[in-house]
């Protein structure tokens, strides 16, 4: 099933495979690629996603031809890599099955693209943390969104070993606490939650008044897992990176719906 509905502008059709198999899966060559990308996203359920200039889905299909996996299951490691630098992982939620008993796997992925050049491409590995095996060819696409437009950025990745569910949160000094369970409250909106692993999750405060943020990580859920989970916390005020970011943290097994980490507070005055 598809998670998003999407419902205006398909701005590129994009790539063919034309991958390098310097070191491909065993098996065959893999087709992996982008077939496109799109902005103006809205929930099956009607939530319009508001600020869908930050953020795009993109979508696309990896085959999966290592013999040793099971067509009916995918056991892959794909990622998004995001201008080289920042990666958006593909859990086993984002993908879906072409057809039965076929290796193809479709994926829908959110993708925060900030202002400027920004470069899309996939990554295919064996495993978490193993070597990259296969690159698609890149996508060159421009964005339009600047942090240097938002009030206070917080930003929240954790290792891509475990596939644990941490939740950022931003508390406003009126009450309001922006989570996964509550994603747009009080000029406060979480741009992609990840239950799965690994982030980024994005919360941007966006009214433009002078208060109080107070930046928390939960530890929500270890989805059966029970290992370490190291994380890190980005926070950006007026466009600008505080000099102690970031901030490093590691939960572990029994800091399951324990008290949050609190990260820091941020006192914004305009
Ligand atoms: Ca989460």
């Amino acid at each position: 099933m598809r998670s998003f509905i999407i419902s205006t502008l398909i701005l590129g059709l994009l790539l063919v495979s034309g991958c390098d198999t310097t070191d491909p899966l065993p098996g065959s060559e893999a087709l992996i690629r982008i077939t496109g990308y799109a902005s103006g996203t809205e929930y099956i359920d009607g939530d319009n996603i508001p600020f869908e200039d930050r953020v795009l889905v993109v979508y696309g299909e990896v085959t999966d031809t290592d013999p040793l996996n099971t067509p009916e299951l995918w056991d892959g490691h794909a990622l998004v890599l995001r201008s080289k630098t920042e990666r958006f992982i593909l859990s086993e939620i984002d993908m879906q099955p072409v057809e039965e008993e076929d290796s193809r796997w479709w994926f829908e992925r959110l993708v925060r693209i900030p202002s400027g050049f920004n470069t899309l491409e996939i990554q295919v590995s064996a495993f978490p943390g193993g070597v990259v095996l296969e690159n698609s060819e890149v996508v060159e696409l421009r964005g339009n969104w600047s942090p240097g437009r938002e009030c206070v950025v917080a930003s929240l990745e954790w290792n891509d070993v475990d596939r644990a569910n941490l939740d950022l949160h931003m508390l406003d000094d009126l009450g309001n606490d922006c989570s996964e369970d509550d994603p747009n409250v009080g000029g406060m909106r979480l741009d992609i939650g990840d239950s799965y692993g690994f982030g980024p999750e994005y919360i941007t405060a966006t009214d433009d008044r002078q208060a109080t943020y107070a930046i928390e990580v939960e530890y929500a859920s270890d989805n059966g897992q029970d290992s370490p989970v190291p994380c890190e916390v980005h926070v950006y005020v007026n466009g600008a990176e505080l000099t102690q970011s970031p901030y490093s943290h590691t939960f572990y097994p029994d800091d399951v719906g324990g008290d949050p980490w609190q990260v820091v507070e941020v006192n914004y005055n305009f």
